[in-house]
């Protein structure tokens, strides 16, 4: 059965690998699966044909057979479940990824997204500037506990897994704001993960997508 995912059909980063599509395109190809994608405009977002598709009207949806999904983590987790590579087998290692994959989404990925509402979408408010301490010094509260969980390991928890997949993808939001070189061991955590081989490949993938005319 083919994957189908959808993805911008121009992300606003030009191909920065920002957008929640690279990060399933990562775990496909971790997975080794083949998949389409389908370009969706912001338009197209909110009409009924997507909707039905992703209730909240975003990028990315999966679909396969009769399977239709939306959320980022949940895309990755199902396609980690069903297919080896991205869970460990041991049942206690594999909650404990999951466990990851839940903290990079809801105590990791919130703070470091304020910082990119707070510039370019409340950029023009006049609280802005003056919001802003208070968002850094929560990405690097977040960041120190991290960094000083991960130590000197290579990888989260043992071996690399959706768990890692999905902090290394939100760390990299962090990056334009120069806060995750502020944290080098973050930053070379982040670097191992741009470095397989999956990711590249999702990268050039949504580079090439993104400066494709559909
Ligand atoms: N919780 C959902 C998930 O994890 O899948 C969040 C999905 C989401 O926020 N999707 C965004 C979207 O569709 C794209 S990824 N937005 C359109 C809308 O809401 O109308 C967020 C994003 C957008 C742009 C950049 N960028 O340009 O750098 C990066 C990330």
């Amino acid at each position: 059965m083919t994957i189908t995912i959808t993805a911008f059909e121009r992300s606003p980063d030009g191909g920065m690998g920002l957008a929640r599509d690279t990060r399933v395109r990562w775990a496909l190809e971790e997975a080794g699966l083949a998949y389409e994608v389908r370009p969706v405009s912001f338009a197209a977002m909110k009409e009924p044909a997507h909707l039905a598709l992703h209730p909240f009207g975003q990028i990315p949806t999966f679909e396969e057979g009769d399977l239709a999904l939306f959320e980022s983590g949940s895309i990755i987790l199902h396609i980690a479940s069903r297919h080896p590579g991205l869970l460990p087998e041991d049942e206690n290692a594999r909650a404990r990824a999951i466990t990851w994959m839940f903290a990079a989404l809801n105590t990791v990925e919130p703070p470091i997204l304020e910082i990119v509402i707070a510039k370019f979408i409340e950029g023009d408010k006049p609280w802005s500037q003056e919001r802003m301490p208070l968002i850094k010094g929560r990405i690097r509260t977040r960041l120190n506990q991290l960094s000083a969980r991960l130590g000197d390991a290579e990888w989260l928890d043992r071996n690399f897994s959706a768990g890692d997949l999905l902090m290394v993808s939100v760390l990299l939001r962090a990056r334009p704001s120069g806060i995750l070189d502020e944290f080098p061991s973050l930053a070379a955590y982040v670097a191992r993960g741009e470095a397989r081989p999956a990711y590249k490949r999702a990268f050039a993938d949504q580079l090439a997508f993104n400066t494709a005319r559909h």
